[in-house]
């Protein structure tokens, strides 16, 4: 399996488990699982065929870890944008996380904070690294520094998925550090 079709299965996987199960006729439990076997099926009746191999390969070769499987089904780990309650405890953030952007949102980020937009949560990484990938995603990358630690103190509620990607429902201006 090669990495162009391994990225295809990916992409469809997070289309069809965070965004838009029903556009091929699934429908994810609360905590968004799906049966692998009925993901499979309603896969190949929609043009999208692909055997139970490659499903786990890309699961267990996945860059960013984003699906689990749990005995006979699936679900992905973070970045839904579909009501799903992933029923993770909150966690104690490290003192500083880090949010990658782009030039065109900071206005706005300056006057609301950071706010999820069409996702559940706002996402925050732990690195660097990771940020400015992120960021990059949309043009020229901007990390802004995640006073985490102060949030956390003032009562702001964190998660982390199992793939290690940081969760908070918004983050107001005071607590955000610009370049
Ligand atoms: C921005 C990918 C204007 C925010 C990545 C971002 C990540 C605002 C965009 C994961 C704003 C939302 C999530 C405000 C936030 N005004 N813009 N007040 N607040 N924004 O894709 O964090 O490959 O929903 O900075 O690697 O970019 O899908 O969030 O630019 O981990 O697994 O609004 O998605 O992972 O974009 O990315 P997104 P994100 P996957």
């Amino acid at each position: 399996m090669g990495e162009r079709r391994t990225v295809k299965v990916s992409k469809y996987l997070s289309r069809h488990l965070r965004h838009q199960p029903a556009r091929i006729g699934l429908t994810l439990d609360p905590a968004g699982w799906v049966d692998i076997d009925a993901l499979i099926t309603a896969a190949a009746e929609h043009g999208f065929p692909f055997t139970r191999e490659e499903l786990d390969r890309v699961v267990a070769t996945n860059d960013k870890q984003r699906f689990t499987i749990e005995g006979t089904r699936i679900r992905a780990n973070q970045g839904h944008s579909i009501s799903v309650d992933l029923s993770l405890p909150p966690a104690t953030p490290p003192p500083y996380l880090y949010h990658g952007t782009h030039p065109r949102a900071l206005e706005s980020i300056r006057a609301t904070g950071l706010k999820p937009m069409n996702r559940h949560a706002v996402h925050l990484s732990s690195d660097r690294g990771t940020a400015t990938r992120v960021g990059a995603r949309r043009g020229r990358p901007v990390v802004l520094v995640v006073d985490t630690g102060a949030m956390h103190r003032d009562g702001h509620v964190f998660h982390v998925s199992a793939n290690g990607v940081w969760l908070t429902a918004a983050v107001p201006p005071r607590y955000l550090c610009f370049p």
